[in-house]
């Protein structure tokens, strides 16, 4: 049997890259597939390991065994366990269960650029849900000719504070890319963030591969996304990367209040020196949360951050 990679998927083909050679074919699934399918829908009946359990059947990055028919294109007979997995809260279509976005990645880049808009909370949503599916997240500030002050932005500078890696660029002139290719090179990296911030623009330059790219007025009038769906492409230098279509809305597929807690580290310690056990940090005399904000210790859009995504955890209510 072959082994290949899936790059890339619509309602009716996938695209797969053999391991063998490197070629690229059209593939449809069959046979055992459908019970990995019936699996996974009984996991999810179960409650077991919802990670694992996707409305599609197929998605970028996943690793798959075929066979070649006598009709031009490939039968996908197994469809292996993902080892990662890049989860939202799936939209209308998806019936609101998650949506895998791209298996086995290591790495998830979250764009960010001034034009259209940086948000913070944003930001969180994906890194969240990239320590949730086990990627390391980076965060890729884009545009800085657009705005150069950002590199000394208190917002941005959280991030790296807290350890995570930050790159400013200018996809435009390639600056900031070598820097970032050295991160990349040899790893499978998922690039995400708003429509318009450059995703396939700095995808371009590191691939030499020509990807549509539009501006950010043109998208606005039209409303949608110049990248219509997420594709895989190799690095010459080794490795893989992933550009997606702009997301609007990022919502979290199993967010707990623990996940929010665990990952707002700071936060968390200084609250435990609340006077309140149960302080939420917004109207509560003697909170620690917000004397470490006025004392310029926190940055507030953190708090604001951690106070939306705190709002929509599942156990919230029980919780408060
Ligand atoms: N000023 C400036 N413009 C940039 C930079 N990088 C990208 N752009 C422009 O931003 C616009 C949007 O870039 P795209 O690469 O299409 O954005 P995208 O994130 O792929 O957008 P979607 O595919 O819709 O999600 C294009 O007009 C780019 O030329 C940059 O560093 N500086
Ligand atoms: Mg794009
Ligand atoms: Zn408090």
């Amino acid at each position: 049997m072959l082994a290949g990679t899936v790059v890339q998927y619509s309602r009716e083909f996938i695209w797969v890259i053999l391991d063998d050679g490197g070629r690229e074919v059209l593939a449809k699934p069959r046979g055992r597939i459908e019970l990995l399918e019936q699996e996974r829908a009984r996991r999810a009946e179960e409650n077991l390991e919802p990670e694992k359990v996707v409305t599609q059947l197929v998605t970028v990055g996943d690793r798959v065994e075929l066979t070649e028919t006598e009709h031009g294109w490939f039968a996908i007979e197994t469809l292996l366990e993902r080892e990662t997995w890049l989860l939202r809260k799936g939209n209308r279509r998806y019936r609101r269960k998650p949506q895998c976005i791209v298996a086995n990645a290591d790495q998830l880049a979250v764009v960010a650029a001034p034009n259209p808009v940086i948000r913070p909370s944003m930001i969180d949503r994906f890194f969240l849900a990239a320590i949730q599916g086990g990627l390391t997240p980076l965060l890729l500030v884009n545009k800085i000719d657009v705005d150069p002050t950002l590199p000394d932005n208190p917002a941005l500078r959280d991030y790296r504070e807290l350890g995570y890696q930050v790159f400013f660029l200018q996809a435009t002139t390639g600056r900031g890319l070598t820097e970032l290719g050295a991160v990349l090179k040899g790893k499978f990296t998922v690039f995400c963030g708003h429509s318009g911030v450059g995703k396939s623009t700095i995808l371009s330059r590191l691939t030499g591969v020509e990807i549509r790219t539009a501006e950010v007025k043109a998208k606005s009038l039209k409303g949608r996304q110049t990248t219509t769906s997420a594709r895989l492409y190799a690095l010459p230098e080794g490795g893989a990367v992933v550009d997606t279509p702009g997301i609007r809305e990022f919502g979290l597929a199993h967010l707990t209040w623990l996940d929010v807690h665990e990952y707002f580290t700071r936060i968390a310690t200084l609250a435990t020196a609340c006077a309140f056990r149960d302080c939420t940090h917004t109207v509560e005399p003697d909170c620690a949360v917000r004397q470490a904000v006025a004392a310029g210790r926190l940055s507030a859009e953190r708090v604001k951050s951690y106070i939306k995504l705190r709002k929509e955890t599942e156990d919230f209510k029980h919780w408060e």
